[in-house]
This record gives structure tokens, C-alpha cells and sequence, in this order.
């Protein structure tokens, strides 16, 4: 059986001119002499059919983002994943499918000018939503290329009005024992939280992804919001987002938590830097047999290096 492998996804970026970028998705794959159809035959969970943002997506693509590199296969970028609540492997695509992504309610809270619990339905809406090709490096060596839907996460900062004297953006992860096998294990810090600096969550890079490869972010991914911090290690990227509070402290993450002198607040992306236990010079996209060499905030240091230059004493890159 002739089976077609090839999608506009898989093409490599070089492959993408600007003026192609700009239509929509399903104009791209037609002018391509690619049926539209072959965007849902994957056997694989993907978005639910009654995803209520499903008409929102594709976006158009930020081409301000460009990757030096191919983009991952959706199939690969959708069933290897880190997401603990549903077991610590990277095969929890099918045991994340319980995730319960609807009503989903998110909260603001601390130091806000006015707290608030809104649902993600009625804030996806108003957000500005963009596609953009971004490189994504865990900490433990893999990689991939991935085109996110989502949002600047400054439009959410601006959303949530925080007062002057915020310092921090801290977010939760939803935990419900009901669906979440992970959570038994009572020795991981639940629930996942993460944060950012305001600085650095207003940076244009910041992004809040709803959508992955043209469609609502699988659940394996994060629905139906996540961080992508793609200057920073993976683990900073927060999965299933259901709270956003803001505070002058620093907060201490999942990881940190859990092992403080291998993972930090910062964790940005440096090959020099190892890991307390492998080196970071290298990593190794999904899917590709050579290792590569990992790049200074994994090539981002034009958006992202002045956010830390006057940081002499700090842990930087765990
Ligand atoms: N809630 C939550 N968020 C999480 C994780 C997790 O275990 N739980 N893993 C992190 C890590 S280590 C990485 S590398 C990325 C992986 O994202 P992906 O599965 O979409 O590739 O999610 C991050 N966000
Ligand atoms: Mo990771």
C-alpha cells in the first residue's frame, strides 16, 4: 500500500517563501496538490472532535520566528512527550486522553488589580492568535521544531493587569486524581507549577500555545494551554495551565523542587553548562538519527540575552 508520509509540515522550513506563509493552511496543502484530508487521517489522539475552538485554527503564521532546521513530525511531536501526570515515560499520549479539557476555568490571582476566574473559551477568543515555528529543547537532550498556535503571553500579562509590584508570574498545572494517574505518586510535588519573571514573561518570545500543527493542542501536548519559553529548557514549558499568579517572591518550580541542585528558576539554554549528571553541548531532534549542537538559549539570545545581563550571581543556565 502506497502510504503518503510527506505533509506541509514536514517540509523544511527553506521550503516555506514568505509569500506561501501567509495563506491559510488548508489554501497552502491545496495549491500543493495535497488533499486536505490527509490533515486527519492520523490514527493518533489528536484533538477531541468536539473541541469547541476548533474553528479558530489554522492561524496565520508569525514569520518573524524562522527555524534552521525541519519541523518535527506531528505524529512524533504528539506521542513522545514529558507530562508526568500521566506517568514519568514519554509514552503518555493515550493515558493523557482522560484529561477532562472542557469547562476549563482559568484563574488570576495575587497581586492582580482585580482577581478573576475566567473561562479559557471566552479568553481564547479575545487573544491574538498567530501561528510560529519554534525550536524546543529539554533538558535531557531531546529536541524538536514545532509549529504552536497560540498567543504573545504579554496580551495575558496585559489581560490580568498586575499591579507595579509584581515581580513574578507563577502557573499551575490542573491536578485531579481522578484523571491523572501521576498524582499518586505522592513523592513529586504537586501540583506542576512554574514561573516566570514579568520581564520575561512580556518578552516577545514568551508564548501561551492553544493550537499545535494547525489544530487545538493535543492533550499530550498541554490543553488547552500551555507555556512555550522556547529560550529556556522544556520543563519551564507548563502544560494544562489552570491558574496565573502574580507576586514579588520567587516561586519554586515542580523541579526545583524536587531536585534543587540539578534544576533552577532560570534554567536557561546553554551548551557549556552541563547538567549535573550530561553534558547539554549536544541534542538530538525526534526523529533524526545525528546529534546536533545545542545552541546559546537555543539560538534565541537576540531576543532574550539582555534580560539577564546584569545578573552576575545568579544560576543563569539550570
Ligand atoms: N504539567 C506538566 N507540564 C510539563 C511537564 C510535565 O511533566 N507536567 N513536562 C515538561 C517537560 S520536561 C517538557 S520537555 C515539555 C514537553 O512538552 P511536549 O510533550 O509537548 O513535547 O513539557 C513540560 N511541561
Ligand atoms: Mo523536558
Amino acid at each position: 500500500m502506497h502510504v503518503i508520509r510527506k505533509n506541509g509540515w514536514n517540509l523544511p522550513e527553506s521550503a516555506a517563501t514568505d509569500e506561501s506563509v501567509y495563506m491559510r493552511r488548508r489554501d497552502l496543502l491545496k495549491v500543493m496538490g495535497l488533499a486536505p484530508a490527509i490533515l486527519a487521517t492520523s490514527a493518533l489522539p489528536s484533538f477531541a472532535a468536539d473541541d469547541p475552538t476548533a474553528d479558530l485554527y489554522p492561524v496565520m503564521q508569525n514569520l518573524r520566528y524562522r527555524l534552521d532546521r525541519a519541523v518535527t513530525d506531528e505524529e512524533l511531536a504528539t506521542t513522545y512527550n514529558n507530562f508526568y501526570e500521566f506517568g514519568s515515560h514519554k509514552k503518555i499520549s493515550e493515558a493523557a486522553q482522560a484529561l477532562k479539557i472542557r469547562p476549563w476555568q482559568v484563574r488570576f490571582d495575587g497581586m492582580v488589580e482585580k482577581e478573576m476566574t475566567v473561562d479559557f473559551d471566552d479568553l481564547v477568543r479575545q487573544m491574538p492568535l498567530e501561528e510560529r515555528l519554534y525550536r524546543h529543547r529539554c533538558v535531557e537532550t531531546w529536541s524538536m521544531a514545532v509549529p504552536w498556535s497560540g498567543f504573545p503571553m504579554k496580551a495575558l500579562i496585559d489581560f490580568a493587569k498586575p499591579m507595579s509590584g509584581a515581580k513574578y508570574v507563577v502557573m499551575q498545572t490542573q491536578a485531579d486524581k481522578e484523571t491523572m494517574p501521576g498524582l499518586k505518586e505522592f513523592w513529586y510535588p504537586w501540583p506542576y507549577t512554574e514561573g516566570l519573571t514579568i520581564a520575561e514573561a512580556t518578552n516577545e518570545l514568551a508564548f501561551i500555545a492553544t493550537g499545535l500543527y494547525g489544530k487545538p493542542i493535543p492533550k499530550q501536548n498541554g490543553a488547552p494551554l500551555r507555556l512555550v519559553a522556547p529560550w529556556k529548557y522544556g520543563f519551564k514549558g507548563i502544560k494544562s495551565i489552570v491558574r496565573f499568579s502574580f507576586t514579588d517572591k520567587r516561586p519554586v518550580g515542580y523541579w526545583e523542587k524536587l531536585q534543587g541542585a540539578e534544576y533552577g528558576f532560570w534554567a536557561n539554554v546553554n551548551p557549556e553548562v552541563p547538567h549535573a549528571r550530561w553534558s547539554q553541548a549536544n541534542e538530538k531532534m525526534l526523529g533524526e538519527e545525528e546529534n546536533i549542537p545545542t545552541l546559546l538559549y537555543n539560538g534565541y539570545g537576540e531576543y532574550v540575552a539582555d534580560l539577564y545581563k546584569d545578573m552576575k550571581g545568579e544560576k543563569l543556565f539550570m
